[in-house]
């Protein structure tokens, strides 16, 4: 690069450090904000995850953004987000490895009894059980499948579970069933004894995860939601495990994050609940993809991982 790039770092209190280091070894003079002070005209780029509502209009010199996620739903619900600037999001094979473990995981947590073993133990009882359905027989439904889904779903897939995705297009991956649309959603949702959610925050799929869907799933379905908290609404979640419609759910992110102490969530004996830690962005990998993008933008060359904003990811 030929004279240093200006960024702005927009990372939670305590985090800047992490990401200030990498990107200044590359010569990239890194702003944190809310510690450093800068003239937001020098800013050319920005990296961050949910900045603050307006905060990217008044830097006027932007040639990109760059998300430290790979959901990037934390900028479109900026009413000002500058639409002329490219936004770039993270996407990178560790991410998606973590979070498939994740998902792998906790499909197994349930699928192998695991909490049913961890209490037995607890009370020092020898309790043997055969699995409440054989793997060949559980049904796995990822609701998205693109980059992580995609992982997830071949993980499972060579564990011996039969896995479809639901999308907007169709896709063709190997051993994988593929439903796509609106008016395959029914005929996906019938066949997922686990339910996964990996889509996108869009206007399309904000409350998905709703009483309706959930009358859908067969008896006894899973639900596991590790994609944005405003994909669910938390109280039709809540009613269909206290009906016994479904058997059980992680979630690893909220409506309201950090999720209050007082909701329900934390506590309901058939949820699991992790703090939004499914997968974490490495500041050295994150940092590596930003040089690179910036490098590309000085070049002249195209951009890759550029949201549509129209399609809203
Ligand atoms: P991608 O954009 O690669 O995949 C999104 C998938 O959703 C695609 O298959 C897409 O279909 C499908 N989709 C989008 N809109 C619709 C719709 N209206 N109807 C049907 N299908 C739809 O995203 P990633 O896999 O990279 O990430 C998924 C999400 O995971 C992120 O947006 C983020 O919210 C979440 N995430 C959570 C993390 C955590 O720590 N909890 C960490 C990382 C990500 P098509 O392929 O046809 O376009
Ligand atoms: C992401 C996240 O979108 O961590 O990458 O939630």
């Amino acid at each position: 690069m030929g004279t240093r790039p200006t960024l702005l770092l927009i990372v939670p209190p305590g985090w800047g450090r992490f990401w200030h280091e990498p990107l200044t070894a590359a010569d990239v003079r890194a702003y944190i904000y809310g510690q450093d002070e800068y003239a937001p005209g020098d800013i050319e780029y920005a990296l961050g995850f949910r900045p603050k509502p307006g905060l990217l209009k008044s830097l006027p010199n932007l040639k990109a953004v760059f998300s430290l996620g790979a959901g990037i739903d934390g900028f479109l619900v900026d009413p000002d987000f500058p639409k002329h600037v490219p936004l770039v999001r993270f996407v990178d094979d560790t991410l998606s490895v973590e979070m498939a473990q994740y998902v792998v995981m906790h499909v197994l947590i349930q699928h192998r009894c695991e909490r049913m073993y961890a209490s037995a133990q607890r009370e020092a009882k020898w309790r043997q059980a055969m699995l409440p359905r054989p793997t060949e027989n559980t049904r796995i439904g990822m609701l998205g499948i693109g980059e992580i889904g995609t992982m997830a779903a071949e993980r499972l897939r060579d564990l011996g579970f039969p896995v479809a995705g639901w999308s907007r297009t169709r896709k063709t991956i190997e051993g994988i069933k593929s439903f796509a649309g609106a008016g395959e959603l029914d005929a996906f949702l019938a066949q997922s004894d686990f339910l996964i959610c990996l889509l996108p925050l869009t206007p399309q799929t904000r409350h998905i995860l709703n009483a309706q869907l959930f009358a859908k799933l067969p008896n006894g379905a899973y639900v596991i939601n590790v994609a944005r908290g405003g994909h669910l609404v938390e109280a039709d979640l809540i009613a269909a495990l206290d009906s016994g419609h479904l058997s059980g759910a992680t979630l690893d992110v909220y409506e309201t994050e950090p999720l209050p102490p007082t909701s329900p969530l934390w506590r309901h004996p058939k949820i699991i609940a992790t703090p939004h830690v499914a997968a974490i962005t490495s500041p050295t990998v994150a940092a590596k993809s930003v040089i690179e993008g910036i490098a590309a933008i000085e070049r002249g060359e195209a951009l890759k991982n550029v949201v549509d904003l129209n399609r809203g990811y």
